[in-house]
């Protein structure tokens, strides 16, 4: 399979590395007088029937990297798309040695980005092989006029023909999409959520590098770090309690310990995604170290973009848009303020930003 496996030790000892990257320990210490975050978390304790060992995998990694984003519009004229949307059950990792049976558009989370310009045609077509499980998928997208967003009309069983609609992307803005089958918030909480992109008829201001991100909620039957394979808690779903609160899949992916982190250049700009598929929580975005310079609240790519927010709220079925500047090198983190769910619940993603020392800007040592 090619995994690299890890005993519990290292993985406990690799949060502990990232909680201490994300430049957090000291308020988590303040908050709690506890010491150090991972040493108050209980081992796992062993149950009678305890987890299924690990699944084999049906995929290295289950995050999409976050540079999978299709090109700008640099067209003028309405266009048509013809877009295809699979469904795919994966088998991954939610960490090394934690495996769970997601469910995707596309084999990965979030599901691939769709990007048009306001005013062109998109003929959609569905699929879900006979290899899905459950009864029904279908897709909802927050950028169409009509009944469910186009869930009505592209509900179909596992190995039914595909389903078909066309429509006109008829506003702009960043839209989120999902699956919205009647047992909805199971099916996005085990990946069933994406996002499409609307761009304004005159495009968007250029940036150096583009990132897209989704965060959501792993409801397991397993504890945090626990090695095997997690099924899924419909009840911790309804308590709205989660194991894992992770972006594009995985806990503490995007990092120097997971697939990797994103890169950049000092000097270089840049511009995020970030598609909340929830499918309960609301997000509290922040870039450690850098602030929302741009800001496109909710997605709102209409309106001029807010100026140097350092917070901001993104509510489940909501992909948001901000925009930063890497003036000095050095680690950005991207986190859920919420910080429980930084510090033991994995969302966490990194911009590895290279470069040369500002020190007019930061200075690290002076003397
Ligand atoms: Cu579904």
């Amino acid at each position: 399979m090619g995994m690299r496996r890890k005993t519990m030790t290292q993985n406990r000892l690799n949060r502990r590395t990232f909680v201490k990257g994300a430049g957090i320990t000291g308020i988590a210490a303040v908050a709690g007088c506890l010491g150090s975050p991972t040493t108050e978390e209980p081992e796992p304790e062993p149950t009678d029937e305890g987890l299924a060992p690990a699944e084999p995998v049906d995929a290295d990694r289950i995050a999409r990297d976050p540079t999978d984003i299709p090109p700008p519009v640099d067209w003028d004229e309405p266009r048509e798309h013809d877009i295809t949307l699979e469904t795919e059950r994966v088998t991954a990792e939610i960490e090394p040695g934690v495996t769970f049976d997601f469910m995707t558009f596309g084999g990965q989370v979030p599901g691939p980005m769709v990007r048009v310009r306001r005013g062109d045609r998109v003929n959609l077509r569905f699929e879900v092989p006979e290899e899905m499980n459950m009864t029904l998928h279908n897709v909802d997208f927050h950028a169409v006029y009509g009944p469910g967003g186009g869930a009505d009309a592209t509900t179909i069983t596992p190995g039914e023909k595909a389903a078909e609609i066309s429509f006109t992307a008829e506003y702009a803005g960043a839209f989120i999409y999902h699956c919205a089958v009647p047992n909805m918030d199971h099916h996005i909480s085990s990946g069933m959520f994406g996002t499409i992109l609307v761009e304004p008829e005159e495009g968007l201001p250029e940036v150096d590098n583009e990132y897209y991100l989704g965060q959501h909620e792993l409801y397991t039957d397993g504890k945090v770090g626990e090695e095997g394979h997690h099924g899924f808690d419909f009840d911790a779903m309804k308590r709205e309690d989660p194991t894992y609160v992770v972006f594009n899949g995985q806990a503490y992916g995007l990092t120097e310990d997971g697939v990797g982190p994103m890169e950049a250049e000092v000097g270089e700009t840049a511009r995020v995604y970030f598609a909340n598929g929830g499918p309960n929580l609301t997000s509290a975005l922040h870039p450690i170290g850098n602030v929302w310079s741009n800001y496109y609240r909710d997605g709102d790519l209409l309106s001029e973009p807010d100026k140097n927010i350092e917070t901001a709220p993104v509510t489940p079925g909501t992909t948001t848009v901000g925009e930063m500047e890497f003036h000095v090198p050095g680690p950005v983190k991207i986190v859920d303020h919420a910080l429980s769910r930084v510090v033991h619940k994995g969302a966490l993603a990194v911009v590895d930003v290279q470069g040369e020392e500002n020190p007019e800007i930061y200075d690290e040592d002076p003397q």
